[in-house]
């Protein structure tokens, strides 16, 4: 045996699994395992067992990996009845068998200690079946324990959100039957001798639950797909965990498997299972860059600084704050300042009221960030964020301050969306410590920061600004300095098939509403109206000052008419949308856009029609993809998991479908390709092939073969 260890302690079979980093249930380990039980039943020198996990966890669930193994729903049956038969020899072990848990019992993890007759468990310990995020349900007889020990309602809270619980939250749900505050292996020992003793054996398959119980739960799995209604647009896999619970609680245990096992195969099979498995990898690819190796030093973040109290530098300050470290704000002067720590104030009165913080955690965090309109005290900070204006000269010149007021190994980091990080790299005099962290607004709320690589930026700030995401509670990818980054450079292909679709005859609530259908939690133009129609139009007079356009191919003009109108979206009451008020959410259709659209369309030549759903899909999508393989293709990002990774967590694009790069696999690259050279025929050359793209389907590749 290798993963899993046998040893005899105090008269009791320890079987410990060491398979690191997570004790993940390779095949290999789910037979060890096996082994080891069937084991310690017959050696006489047992007269209990305990499963017992090596390292941080005791065991994070089945090998996620080993499901790309699985190729047809029958593959997957296959597999889930092996498991099951394995599980019930375990529970049908003639000596108590106690599940030991520490770090956490995931997935698989948890249905093998729900196999086991007895589980404890230590105070820190979570137990979960979050299956349900990679896209199934559980597949080793979660769904038919579970509720037995727990109860339905339980069992569907936990299986349908995926969310783990703690120890002693699942000590009173009737998950675990003790909590351990001393060593775990000599409390498992002392329980499972004193279990032995007493003749004690309990098998949660035989757990019989009354009538009434079962009423209540057939009524919690309706209510249970009442709710999913709002919260689980698109998905099947919530959905298909309550059919699993509730064939568990109409049929007899057996039957309920197989009942499982069938849900399970055709979960495991499903595009919304592959797209979430890839982003479970793609995730935690990211902090992996190629040239900058795990062990790079990297620097301790202690002290902050933010210059710029606007949206976005008070956003940022908050991230410091939320994570314990003190942060500078700096404004030039004292009114924006004041505005900005308002914001700051009001942003956590809503934390408050939502019952994520008390009045003296938002005390104790405001107290973190210290107001300021000087560069006192930025000597003594480990990094500093520009947040300024999104102007060259502006940024330059911070840049140039910033090399003088700040420590020799200071990082400086810019929030620039989309201007030339070489160029405030080289004003600040130290080009090695010089960087992109572009936020997503609003900055305190969205997990992406793209972290962007200037041409001379050191290998030290890279791994701590990947470190220093973590800590902020960011999922931090390492980007080229194109202009717009990656996301913002994707987007403004996005945005300009959105725009032309607008003046072809589609309308901005069709757009919208297909997009968020598609799963986004908001379309194009409620986006913008968000975000600020002010912010694309400077960004856009920028370009034109220089002689560059955003994206390829014809730019609408409708968006600056707006901007010239004064109509910046939300915040004055008025953009794509009419609204109540300025900062109202509530919107209405106005026709001013759809005359807009009309006279664009005449002054481009465009006789403007009916476009279907369809078109408005494969469209932006379209767009999406050809770009993000020409960012692949030179080289502004690693993998096409790093760009799925960054359009998943910075513009909401539904895990569900993979992510941009993934979904075109799903579509097939030749669809994809086939409709760029569509486009290009009716639209005009700007629609032009991503040389990748054409490479990939001439040698009968995705973007992930
Ligand atoms: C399941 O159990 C189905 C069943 O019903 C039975 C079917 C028959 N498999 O996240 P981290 C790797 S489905 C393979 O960075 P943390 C991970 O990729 C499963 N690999 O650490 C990473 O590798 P690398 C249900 C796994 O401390 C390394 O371990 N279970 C698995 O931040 C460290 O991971 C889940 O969905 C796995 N199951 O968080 C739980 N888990 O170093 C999934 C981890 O090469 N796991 N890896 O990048 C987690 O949620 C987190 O990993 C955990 C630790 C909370 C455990």
């Amino acid at each position: 045996m290798t993963l899993v260890r046998y040893e005899i302690r105090d008269g009791v079979a320890v079987v410990t699994i060491d398979n690191p980093p997570v004790n993940a249930l390779a095949a290999s380990v789910w037979s060890e395992i096996d082994e080891a039980v069937q084991r310690g039943v017959a050696d006489a020198a047992a007269e209990a067992i305990v499963l017992i996990g090596a390292g941080t966890t005791f065991i994070a669930g089945a090998d996620i990996k080993a499901f790309e193994l699985l190729k047809t729903p029958a593959d997957s049956m296959a597999r889930s009845e092996g498991t099951h038969a394995l599980l019930k020899r375990m529970e049908d072990a003639s000596k108590p068998l106690v599940a030991a848990i520490h770090g956490n019992a995931l997935g698989g993890g948890l249905e093998v200690a729900q196999a086991c007759h007895f589980r404890i468990a230590t105070r820190n310990a979570k137990v979960g079946q979050p299956e349900v995020m990679l896209g199934i349900v559980p597949g080793a007889g979660g769904t038919q324990r579970l509720p037995r020990l727990a109860g339905a309602a339980m069992a569907l809270t936990m299986c349908t959100g995926g969310k783990p619980v703690a120890a002693p939250e699942a000590l009173a749900a009737g998950i675990i039957d003790q909590i351990v505050d001393g060593d775990l292996l000599t409390g498992a020992i002392a329980f499972a001798t004193a279990k032995a003793r007493a003749r004690e054996i309990r098998k949660v398959r035989d757990i019989v639950l009354p009538a009434d119980a079962v009423t209540a739960g057939l009524e919690a799995c309706d209510a249970t797909r009442a709710a999913l209604k709002r919260t689980a647009k698109g998905l099947r896999a919530p959905y298909a965990v309550v059919d699993a619970i509730e064939a568990g609680l109409t049929l007899p245990f057996d039957q309920g498997s197989v009942r499982e096992r069938e849900i399970f195969a055709e979960c495991v099979a499903s595009t919304e299972s592959k797209a979430l498995r890839h982003l479970f990898f793609a995730e935690r690819e990211v902090a992996k860059v190629p040239d900058v190796p795990k062990d790079t030093p990297t620097k301790e973040i202690r002290r902050a600084a933010v210059v710029g109290a606007g949206t976005m530098g008070g956003g940022i300050a908050m991230n410091y704050a939320n994570a314990g470290i003190p942060v500078l704000l700096k404004d030039v002067d004292q009114a924006a300042l004041e505005r900005g720590i308002a914001t700051i104030r009001r942003n956590y009165a809503v934390t408050m009221s939502k019952g994520k913080m008390t009045a003296e955690q938002v005390e104790q965090t405001m107290a973190l960030i210290t107001p300021t309109t000087s560069y006192d005290g930025f000597d003594q900070v480990d990094i500093v964020t520009e947040a300024v204006f999104e102007d060259m000269d502006l940024k330059k010149s911070t840049f140039a301050d910033l090399g003088k007021v700040t420590g020799p190994d200071c990082i400086l980091a810019s929030n620039s969306s989309t201007l030339d990080i070489d160029q405030f790299a080289s004003a600040s005099g130290r080009p090695s410590q010089v960087l992109g962290h572009h936020y997503f607004s609003p900055a305190n709320v969205m997990k992406l920061l793209e972290i962007v690589r200037g041409r001379q930026t050191g290998k030290e700030a890279i791994a701590t600004s990947l470190k220093l995401a973590k800590k902020l509670g960011k999922v931090g990818v390492v980007v080229g300095n194109c202009f717009g980054f990656v996301a913002n450079r994707m987007l403004a292909y996005y945005m300009r098939e959105a725009y032309l679709l607008l003046e072809e005859g589609a309308s901005v609530e069709q757009i919208d509403r297909v997009l968020t259908e598609f799963g986004l939690p908001v379309g194009p133009f409620g986006m913008q109206d968000i975000a600020g129609i002010d912010v694309g139009a400077r960004i856009r007079q920028y370009l034109k000052s220089i002689g560059k356009s955003r994206a390829e191919g014809p730019q609408s003009a409708i968006p600056d008419r707006l901007f010239e109108m004064g109509r910046y979206g939300q915040k004055t009451g008025a953009g794509w949308y009419k609204y109540d008020a300025p900062g109202s959410r509530n919107r209405t259709t106005d026709p001013l856009i759809e005359d807009l659209a009309n006279e664009e369309a005449r002054k481009r030549g465009i006789v403007r029609r009916p476009i279907n759903d369809e078109e408005i899909v494969a469209r932006i999508t379209t767009a999406l993809a050809n770009e993000g393989a020409r960012v692949l293709e030179e080289k502004f990002a690693t993998r096409p998991g790093d760009i799925d990774v960054i359009y998943v967590y910075g513009f909401g694009f539904p895990r569900h479908r993979g992510g941009p790069m993934f979904y075109a696999d799903t579509v097939g690259l030749p669809t994809v390709l086939s409709r760029v050279n569509e486009y290009r025929a009716r639209f005009g050359d700007y629609w032009e092939p991503a040389p990748m793209l054409e490479k990939l389907v001439a040698a009968g590749r995705g973007f992930y073969d």
